[in-house]
């Protein structure tokens, strides 16, 4: 059974073209003029661009006393819908768990995936299994391990912990992740707002400023590079940890920053002259922010300086939100968006002349598929890499409603935002999932994918060079050119 793609644009993070596409047995077979397949897919008008990749997701995670609204089924169907091809979700040990057994818990509630998926390893605590675990995780494909700087008495490690896993991974060819916030400062900064009453959600952001974003951002790098290991920072929602970011890539450090479709396009504004539920619907960490830090956001995009535009999918229902009505620390953090992230930045960004179609798939798919070692066989249209692909319409137009939408929560943080360009197929190796705009579904289809170690980085700019012992050199990581 073999599709042909017909009569589109394909649009690369590198090139634009015209040409079909040959898709046999869930790969892509041929690129060229005059194909034929069993089937036609009709892509006139249209780009034929590589599916998008949001490697920031948390599907069904217990977190504040709850569970995420969206599993794996409905997650992925929302991704389908608007031209995601694969998420990469973060398997979370809960403090003293063991990371296989986190591994295993993860694999039983992604068995109902419509499209790929993988995983992030999370180390939420800091100890001899978690060393020893920490080789099977790499050997089976998961080679970027997460870190809580804030969720003090919760998920954060502290920086002695900080320091010996960011040197595990590296060992081991890894990448490190951080979630920067001084987990410390929020929590004063929290108790001091509660004990002067300020119990709302806009008390949230107050909790939350730029400043323990950019200290933590800022730390994690120093860190990373004393331990010699490339570091991502997620979710980068201010100038304060993009300009430590920017300052670090200069010097030519392995740093790259993820800023989330929310925060490039909703501002603090949203906190405040709002309704209970409407703040507490859109209380994430870090919070949104205003004008100033959006616009940096963009400027990074534009220049390279941050490298991937991501969702942190975590959606909670209103009736969730609601268990921190006396209390904003209790409002569970999250905000949905895995269904919108592209249109919305096409919209915002290809629409409004910010980015081009390229830099749009640098942003949406190919950078992330380079970063996390699984580049040529996701992230790409080349032969024989896996067909996850969106055939983009860029007239197409539709209001966002959660009426319409597949996430199982009641609401939508982008309602009422208009969007032009839309998918108008989308497949999921080779499977139809999306025709005409219409949701098919690919139930279970969706399989793990295993990632490349990217190798050991050179710390030529690290005073610690000299005091750390020589480690052997590692070959056959994906090189990381261009991104
Ligand atoms: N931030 C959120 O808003 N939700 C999930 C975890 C996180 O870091
Ligand atoms: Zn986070
Ligand atoms: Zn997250
Ligand atoms: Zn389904």
């Amino acid at each position: 059974m073999s599709t042909v793609i017909r009569g589109g644009t394909i649009v690369t993070a590198d090139l634009s073209y015209e040409a079909d596409l040959l898709i046999e047995d869930g790969r892509i077979a041929a690129i060229g003029q005059g194909l034929v397949g069993d089937s036609v897919l009709n892509a006139s008008g249209c780009y034929v661009m590589p599916g998008g990749i949001d490697p920031h997701t948390h599907l069904e995670m217990p977190f504040m006393g709850t569970y995420s609204a969206d599993d794996f089924e409905s997650g992925t169907r929302a991704a389908l819908a608007g031209g995601t091809t694969m998420v990469v979700d973060f398997a979370l040990p809960s403090p003293g768990q063991g990371l296989l057994d986190a591994l295993q818990m993860w694999d039983n509630k992604a068995g109902r995936a419509h499209c790929d998926y993988s995983y992030h390893m999370a180390v939420t605590w800091w100890g001899e299994q978690v060393f020893d675990e920490m080789q099977a995780v790499v050997d089976r494909g998961i080679t970027s391990f997460k870190h809580f700087m804030a969720y003090k008495g919760a998920l954060m490690v502290n920086d002695d912990e900080l320091f010996a896993s960011f040197r595990r991974v590296g060992d081991l060819g890894g990448i490190a992740m951080v979630h920067a916030e001084n987990g410390d400062v929020v929590a004063e900064l929290s108790a001091r707002l509660l004990a002067e009453g300020n119990t709302g959600p806009e008390a949230h952001a107050y909790s939350r400023p730029p400043q323990v974003e950019g200290e933590a951002t800022n730390r994690a790098i120093m860190v990373a590079d004393m331990a010699g290991v490339p570091l991502y920072v997620v979710h980068v929602s201010c100038e304060d940890s993009h300009e430590a970011i920017r300052r670090a890539r200069a010097q030519g450090k392995r740093v790259w920053g993820e800023p989330l479709i929310q925060h490039l396009v909703l501002d603090e504004s949203e906190y405040f002259n709002a309704d209970w539920d409407h703040a507490a619907r859109r209380v994430m960490s870090p919070p949104f922010r205003n004008k100033a830090h959006q616009d940096s956001l963009w400027a990074g995009l534009q220049s390279g300086s941050l490298s991937v535009v991501a969702t942190d999918h975590c959606a909670f229902t209103t009736e969730q939100k609601r268990t921190g009505r006396e209390d904003f620390t209790k409002i569970p953090n999250g905000t949905g968006g895995l269904e919108d992230r592209m249109p919305v930045l096409w919209t915002k960004g290809v629409g409004s002349g910010r980015l081009t179609p390229n830099e749009f798939v640098a942003a949406t798919s190919t950078n992330i598929a380079k970063i996390l070692g699984m580049y040529p066989q996701k992230g790409a249209v080349l032969v024989g890499s896996d067909a996850d692909l969106v055939i983009w319409d860029p007239e197409a137009e539709k209001t966002i409603t959660a009426d319409a939408q597949q996430s199982a929560i009641d609401y939508n943080v982008f309602e009422g935002v208009q969007v032009k360009g839309l998918p108008r197929h989308v497949l999921t190796r080779g499977v139809v999932a999306v025709r005409d705009g219409r949701m098919l579904g690919a139930e279970g289809h969706g399989r793990f994918v295993a990632r490349q170690p990217r190798g050991q980085v050179n710390r030529a700019l690290s005073q610690w060079k000299s005091l750390t012992a020589p480690r052997p050199v590692q070959r056959g990581g994906i090189p990381a050119s261009g991104v």
